[in-house]
């Protein structure tokens, strides 16, 4: 751009600014304000104050039951960064438009950035873990907004007032800085609130956990296709409604037991892992798995008998669930019944597969119970637990879930895969079964609706955990389908009408097609 020869010095404005220095002022401010947030949040020690993170999680907590569901089967584990992209495109959009809005006089922008700034503190103050000291990531983000939205609106009106090239570098040089620090601060930010203390505290625990044990001889057919019997920590499926992952520190955590319970109990980290250790291998499955679905894997867990804790408090009569909750605010009911049962073996584990439980699956501590879907039983960062009856409704079954949630008997092909190409003669069909706390009697496999044929099962490590198992056809060229149905020991043979995970899990045959050349 040319610089004009008389230069308007009175200030007027006369013209509006130009539209795209408008727009691009109120993404920078707005993005400012997110970055500082961000940064701030990180700084003190408390990730969720990052307003950011705070709408997101509020978003989650408040999204209707059917597009939570519809999210998690859509994009699974990604739906995380799918909703952090969805608040991206919403935020920017939103700013643009304060600054399309000011190109006369920047208060109506502010005023927007303003209400926004406001909107971001409600989310913060409404998390489950706020104090007051977590007011300040919000505010500095609307100041951080308001200055920098001010400063570039100001810069850009230069070329309405006729601009030298001088005023024109400062525009640019500003917004470059601007655009960089705020790179930078969100950043430090993230890492700032990843690293706030978890990590160093995973080590310390870390000592304190036995070692992984290697599962029997055949417990698995991985050879043939089938999951390896244990999961690594890494492969893991997790399913919570945390945007960012909580980080708790084994020094700070404690749990309270209350309730219905003769004596209260204030535990902390220490208290716990002086009891006992037991190590269980068990079978966790998320009730939002469908027929055929991903979330289902096996860890070593290692952990306190909640039965004995339970004991220890003496649980009052007339009680009926154990209503845990998170860190995040995340909460469940189990029935006590159930973690009584004296051989169910419910734990708050606190390692995983010879390790501390990683960050994701609930460090320092979580519950999980043999034969219960996640939702009902897994609380992950654990902080309290309150013996009560049914009245207390938990988060899911606000959300139109069932109040309790046995998993359900349930086999699932891993081969051959959908739409596989494979040879014409012998085919190895090969999956997992699992009817937990109640154990796999066999599992049944035909192909293109001819007689089920009983399949072989992997070695039986225990009830709780899941069974591979095998069988090989020989077909003919041509496209073919194989399906597969478990039976429990109770007796009980998975149905095949097909019904969806909504309220209490899903249900149906398993099957997959695939050709033969
Ligand atoms: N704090 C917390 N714990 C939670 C959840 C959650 O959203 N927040 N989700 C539950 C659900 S629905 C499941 S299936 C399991 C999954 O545990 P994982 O992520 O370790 O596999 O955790 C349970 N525990
Ligand atoms: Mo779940």
């Amino acid at each position: 751009m040319v610089a004009r020869p008389h230069r308007r010095s009175n200030g007027v404005m006369t013209a509006p600014a130009p539209r795209g220095r408008a727009a691009f002022a109120g993404l920078a401010g707005a993005g400012s304000a997110l970055a500082a947030g961000h940064l701030v949040a990180g700084l003190a020690g408390m990730p969720t104050s990052s307003p950011l993170v705070a709408v997101g999680n509020s978003a989650i907590d408040l999204a209707p039951t059917p597009l939570k569901e519809f999210a998690v089967r859509t994009f699974g584990t990604a739906d995380k960064i799918v909703l952090l992209t969805g608040m991206a495109v919403i935020i920017a959009a939103l700013a643009v438009v304060a600054g399309l809005i000011s190109r006369r006089s920047r208060l109506p922008g502010s005023v927007l950035i303003g209400a926004f700034g406001v909107l971001g503190a409600v989310a913060v103050a409404a998390r489950p873990d706020f104090t007051t000291p977590a007011l300040v990531a919000p505010v500095m983000a609307l100041i951080a907004g308001l200055v920098v939205f001010a400063l570039l609106m100001a810069r850009g009106r230069s070329a309405v007032d006729g601009e030298t090239s001088e005023d024109r570098r400062r525009f640019l040089t500003t917004s470059a800085a601007v655009v960089v620090g705020a790179g930078v601060a969100g950043a430090a930010g993230t890492a700032l609130g990843r690293g706030a203390g978890a990590d160093t505290s995973r080590r310390l625990v870390g000592a304190r956990i036995p070692g992984v044990t290697a599962p029997p001889p055949g417990a698995d057919f991985a050879v043939s296709g089938t999951p390896t019997f244990l999961t690594t920590n890494r492969d893991f499926y997790r399913i919570d409604t945390a945007l960012t992952v909580p980080q708790l520190r084994v020094e700070d955590w404690r749990l309270r037991l209350h309730g219905m319970v003769e004596r209260e109990m204030v535990l902390t980290f220490d208290d716990l892992v002086r009891r006992p250790l037991i190590t269980r291998s068990i079978t966790l499955a998320c009730v939002s798995n469908p027929v055929g679905g991903p979330y289902i894997s096996t860890a070593e867990f290692h952990g306190v008998r909640v039965r004995d804790l339970l004991l220890e408090a003496g649980v009052r009569p007339g009680a009926q669930q154990l209503f845990t909750t998170s860190a995040d605010g995340f909460d469940t009911g189990t029935p006590l019944d159930v973690l009584l049962e004296p051989d169910r073996d419910a734990l708050l584990a606190v390692g995983m597969n010879g390790e501390p439980l990683p960050a994701e699956h609930g460090f320092p501590v979580r519950m999980v119970v043999p034969g219960l879907y996640g939702y009902v039983s897994a609380t992950k960062w654990l902080v309290d637990a309150e013996v009560t009856t049914f009245d207390r409704q938990h988060y899911w079954e606000k959300r139109g879930w069932a109040k309790q949630g046995p998993i359900k008997t349930q086999s699932r092909i891993d081969r051959p895969r959908r739409r596989d190409s494979l040879p014409a003669g012998p085919v190895t069909a090969a999956g997992i079964a699992w009817a937990q706390h109640t154990g796999i009697d066999r599992v049944e496999v035909r192909v293109d609706g001819g007689p089920w044929r009983t399949a072989e099962l992997a070695t039986d490590v225990s009830r709780d955990t899941w069974r591979m198992w095998r069988v090989t056809f020989h077909l003919g060229p041509g496209e073919h389908t194989v399906q597969c149905r478990a039976t429990d020991r109770a007796g009980h043979t998975q149905p095949e009408q097909r019904r969806p995970v909504l309220p209490d899990g899903a249900t149906g045959w398993h099957s997959v097609t695939f050709t033969c050349a």
